[in-house]
C-alpha cells in the first residue's frame, strides 16, 4: 500500500512563542538569538524575514538589516515546554511519529481512516486553538516529498505532493531544496552550470556517484521522488532523549539541572505515550571548547516518570567535576522495554 507521510514544522517557532507570551509583539519584527556581540540569530518572525534577517546570521548584521527589530534572548525551557504541548497534540493523532527537532516531526498516517487533508487540518486547528500558534504541514507518499511540501507555502502552509505531480513539480527547485545536498555539493554543481533540479535530473546516474560518492544513488532517487526511509519512532530507536545548546554557557550545576528538568518531562511523555520504561540514563555535555563528554548510569530499576528521571539525572551531574563552561546539555534513556514485559519480569 502507498504510504501517507506528514511532515509538520512550526512556523518561526522561537519567535512565535515569544509573541504568544507577549502579544504586544504581534505583527512586529521579532528576532530571537544571542544578543551579545558574537551572538547569532536563532530565528525571527516572518515580519523580520522581509528585511532579510535569517537563522544563523550574526546578530550585528541582523541589526543592520532591521534596526527597528525587537531582539530577544532565547528562553529554551519555554520552547521545550511549548514543544511538549505540540507533541502531545501529535501523539493524540498517532503514535507513529519521528520527532526530528524541537518543532518538527514526521508522522506515518498510512493506517488512519480519515483522509490526510482532514488529519492535517485537525492538527492545524488543534495547535491553533490550544496554543494560538501556526504549523505548516506537508503531505506526500514519502519523507523527502513531505518535508518539501511542508516548506512549500510557509507560514501556516498545507501542501500535498501526489505521485502524478512528480517529477515535474520538482524541476524548477533550486538545488539547496534537495534534502541531502549540502552547501559544498550545491557549489560544485553551480560551478558546472547546474542550478535546478531539472538540470540535475538529466545527468546520467554514474555522474551522481562521481559527485556525491556513496550518497549518489540516494540523490538520484530523491529527485525522481523516490525515498524509502521509514518513519522511525522512539520505540524502534531504543533511546529517548533531548538535548539543547544552552542559552548561555555555564558551569552552574543548578542551572544545568533546570534543563534536565525540562527534558525529563519531555522524556516522560514519550515513555508513557509509548508504554515504555528505561534503565540506563546518559548525560551528554559539550564544553565551551567543543569537547563532548558522556556519562551513563544503569539504574537498579526501570523508570519512566519525570521526577525519577530528573532525580537520577541530577545525581549524575552532582558526581561530575566541571572544569569548564558547558555549551550543550542532553539526557537520554536507553535499555527500553515495554511495560508489559517489565511486569512479566517482575514475577
Ligand atoms: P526551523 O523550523 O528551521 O525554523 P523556524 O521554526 O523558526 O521557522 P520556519 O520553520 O517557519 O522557517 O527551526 C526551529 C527552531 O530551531 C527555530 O525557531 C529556532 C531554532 N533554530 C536555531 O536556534 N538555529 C538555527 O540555525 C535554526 C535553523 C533554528
Ligand atoms: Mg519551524
Amino acid at each position: 500500500m502507498e504510504r501517507v507521510i506528514l511532515h509538520v514544522d512550526m512556523d518561526a517557532f522561537f519567535a512565535a512563542v515569544e509573541v504568544m507570551d507577549n502579544p504586544t509583539l504581534k505583527g512586529k519584527p521579532v528576532i530571537v538569538g544571542g544578543t551579545s556581540e558574537r551572538g547569532v540569530v536563532a530565528t525571527c518572525s516572518y515580519e523580520a524575514r522581509k528585511f532579510g534577517v535569517r537563522s544563523a546570521m550574526p546578530t550585528y548584521i541582523a541589526k543592520e538589516k532591521c534596526p527597528h527589530g525587537i531582539f530577544i534572548h532565547p528562553k529554551h525551557y519555554r520552547y521545550e515546554e511549548v514543544s511538549n504541548e505540540v507533541f502531545k497534540i501529535l501523539y493524540s493523532i498517532t503514535k507513529k511519529i519521528e520527532p526530528v527537532s524541537i518543532d518538527e516531526a514526521y508522522l506515518d498516517i498510512t493506517d488512519l481512516k480519515e483522509s490526510p487533508e482532514i488529519i492535517a487540518s485537525k492538527i492545524k486547528y488543534k495547535v491553533k486553538k490550544s496554543l494560538g500558534l501556526t504549523i505548516s504541514i506537508g503531505i506526500s507518499y514519502n519523507k523527502f516529498l513531505a518535508k518539501l511540501a511542508s516548506d512549500w507555502n510557509k507560514p501556516n502552509g498545507l501542501k500535498i505532493i501526489s505521485r502524478d505531480m512528480v517529477p515535474k513539480i520538482l524541476f524548477p527547485l533550486t538545488l539547496s531544496k534537495v534534502h541531502g545536498l549540502g552547501q559544498k555539493s550545491v557549489k560544485k554543481l553551480n560551478n558546472i552550470g547546474i542550478f535546478n533540479v531539472e538540470q540535475l535530473y538529466n545527468l546520467p546516474k554514474e555522474l551522481f556517484y562521481e559527485y556525491f560518492g556513496k550518497f549518489g544513488g540516494e540523490i538520484y532517487d530523491r529527485i525522481r521522488g523516490e525515498d524509502n526511509r521509514q518513519v522511525v519512532t522512539f520505540r524502534e530507536r531504543k533511546s529517548v532523549g533531548r538535548e539543547t545548546t544552552l542559552k548561555r554557557n555555564t558551569q552552574d550545576k543548578e542551572e544545568l539541572k533546570l534543563y534536565i528538568k525540562a527534558f525529563s518531562s519531555h522524556i516522560e511523555e514519550y515513555l508513557l505515550d509509548n508504554n515504555l520504561s528505561g534503565k540506563t540514563l546518559t548525560l551528554k555535555l559539550k564544553t565551551a571548547s567543543f569537547e563532548n563528554h558522556t556519562k551513563s548510569k544503569t539504574l537498579s530499576k526501570y523508570i519512566s516518570l519525570k521526577d525519577e528521571i530528573y532525580e537520577e539525572g541530577c545525581k549524575i551531574i552532582e558526581e561530575l567535576e566541571l572544569k569548564e563552561d558547558i555549551r550543550l546539555i542532553g539526557i537520554s534513556i536507553t535499555s527500553l522495554i515495554t511495560n508489559e514485559i517489565q511486569q512479566l519480569t517482575l514475577f
